[in-house]
């Protein structure tokens, strides 16, 4: 298994993350595969690789470093980036995937392509909303229609084969972006670039565009906590992680093909990674008004002087500066704190500091679990405006003026990744597990943030540390995070656009998809 990780071939946004402030995820379906191909094959060099994210990222130290010398405020650069991954149905279009296995098994010819070449990964070729509705938590009534499949005849069809990504921190340099990506895939064949035509019957279909932009408080997520502090470091990419920090992580955990990466994938899928992107309404005024109702109720809560942060931290694990409850449970004034991932929850058994179903911990258990097994690069970005002071005033977010997470994750298993942190931990009032005796009965409770319900489960609530050994604070939780939908998709190196993927199909769509459905 090859451990050489060769950053030209990795996709930026994978690693090291694309720079950004904007951003918007073109959702695509794919109407013609073989002209999709041909013109696949010629954006590639238009992707931002890990190796021109590094140089980007060279680029902001240095005029941030200049600006530092120079006494002025750093000058904000554009750095535009584009990825593109791609969901089962679209490698299906491409002949790179089958749905028919029982058919393809039949052929020996074919199941022999089906053995050494089908990308593995059974959530990967359901998709997120027959993962998560039919066999899962999400709420068909809150999925946004576009991430829905509709029934065409006897079928479903999905309507999203994949994501193009385009990213940049000024405005008019996303708007331009966008704009070549489109003209790229839309416009007429031959025709002249100064002055293209976009076809009536183009390769691809944008089903859906969705738009992330940084908060003006740059780092801010819309609860308010700073986001974007504690990353997996990956061996090999990353430095050395130090005294607490969580061990370094195998690289196979990201990428496929790499040490740590379990699942055998084809040798074409190296360097590549499973994206998966989630579409989550935050419900802010409402969150506000939790915390007040709620931080009173609490001894060890009432008595600080910012009872309502204290909360807020509880059910994060960080306070909103950042600073991490494990290590200043009381108090967050100390700046060396504020980013510091030198932590690990030790003594595990003292429920004192960090509540054990607080979100950071949930998500990331530490010495909690013994090995990471479940781990995930985060890469998401906000989107929509601030609250308004009507919704201030009124406690309610207002319908038109929504707002949340575009949360993207990287991992080289979506099992063991994504779904395995959604279901197992952070919709599971018993992990992390073997604490009733610490924290009674019904357990560390659930993730505020994004732990979900099915009706049949026990209501959604929170053990918190109060002094007593076992926790007697126990709180009942609202919902402030609306699961909007999503979908899975595959975020393949360089090499196998320009090679694998773009070649002749491996696999007859049998029967055909129409590729004609609609919303
Ligand atoms: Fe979470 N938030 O912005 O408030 N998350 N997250 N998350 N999250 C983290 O450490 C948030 C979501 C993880 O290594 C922080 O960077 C919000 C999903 C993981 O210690 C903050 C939403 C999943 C970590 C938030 C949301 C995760 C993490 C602390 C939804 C996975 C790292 C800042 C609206 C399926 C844990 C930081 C570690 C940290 C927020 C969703 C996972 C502030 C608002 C869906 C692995």
């Amino acid at each position: 298994m090859s451990s050489l990780i060769r950053k030209a071939n990795i996709q930026g946004d994978i690693w090291p993350g694309l720079p950004k402030r904007f951003q918007s995820f073109l959702f695509f379906r794919i109407r013609k595969p073989d002209e999709f191909k041909q013109r696949l094959k010629g954006f590639v060099p238009q992707i931002t690789t890990a190796e021109d994210a590094c140089k980007m990222k060279d680029r902001i130290l240095e005029e941030k470093t200049l600006a530092r010398d120079e006494g002025r405020p750093a000058k904000i650069q554009p750095l535009p980036g584009v990825n593109i991954a791609f969901a089962s149905t679209g490698l299906a279009a491409l002949g790179k995937f089958t749905f028919h296995e029982d058919i393809v098994k039949r052929d020996r010819k074919l199941s022999t392509i089906f053995k050494k070449k089908q990308l593995r990964g059974g959530l990967y070729a359901k998709g997120m909303y027959d993962d998560l509705v039919n066999e899962g938590w999400d709420d068909p009534q809150e999925i946004r229609q576009e991430y829905k499949p509709v029934t065409v005849g006897e079928q479903k069809e999905r309507l999203i084969d994949g994501v193009i990504t385009v990213t940049s921190s000024l405005k008019p340099e996303l708007i331009d972006k966008v704009n070549r990506v489109k003209e790229h895939f839309l416009k007429e064949p031959g025709s002249d670039p100064d002055n293209y035509r976009i076809s009536n019957d183009p390769v691809v279909e944008f089903t859906l565009i969705r738009e992330g932009k940084t908060r003006p408080e740059k780092g801010k997520e819309h609860f308010g906590f700073e986001d974007g502090i504690s990353q997996p470091s990956i061996e090999g990419l990353d430095r050395e992680p130090t005294d607490k920090e969580p061990k370094a992580s195998k690289p196979g955990m990201i990428l496929c093909g790499h040490e740590g990466d379990q699942m055998g994938q084809p040798e074409w899928a190296r360097d590549g990674s499973f994206m998966a992107f989630r579409d989550l309404q935050q419900l802010v005024p409402e969150f506000e008004k939790f915390l007040e109702e709620n931080a009173g109720k609490f001894e060890e809560i009432k008595r600080h002087p910012r009872p309502q942060e204290k909360l807020a931290a509880y059910l994060m694990g960080r306070w909103k500066n950042g600073t991490p409850v494990d290590l200043s449970p009381h108090d967050d004034s100390d700046p060396a704190l504020h980013k510091s991932n030198n932590f690990d929850f030790q003594p595990i058994h003292k429920h004192d500091k960090c509540p054990f179903a607080a979100h950071i911990r949930k998500m990331r258990p530490r010495a909690d679990l013994d090995h990471d097994h479940a781990v995930i690069i985060r890469r998401g970005i906000s989107y929509g405006d601030e609250v308004t002071p009507e919704e201030k005033e009124a406690k309610k977010s207002d319908d038109e003026n929504e707002r949340g997470l575009l949360f993207v994750c990287y991992q080289s298993d979506i099992r063991n990744g994504f779904n395995f942190l959604t279901t197992r931990w952070a919709s599971n009032h018993h992990f992390p597990d073997r604490k009733t005796k610490f924290v009674g009965e019904h357990g560390p409770g659930i993730d505020a943030i994004v732990g979900q319900r099915l009706s049949h489960h026990p209501p959604r609530s929170i053990g918190l540390p109060d002094g007593k050994d076992p926790t007697e604070a126990r709180l009942d939780l609202d919902r402030w995070v609306i699961h909007r939908g999503g979908e899975y998709f595959f975020t393949p190196s360089i090499e196998a656009l320009q090679g694998y993927l773009t070649e002749t199909p491996d696999y007859p769509p049998l029967p055909p998809l129409s590729r004609e459905a609609k919303l």
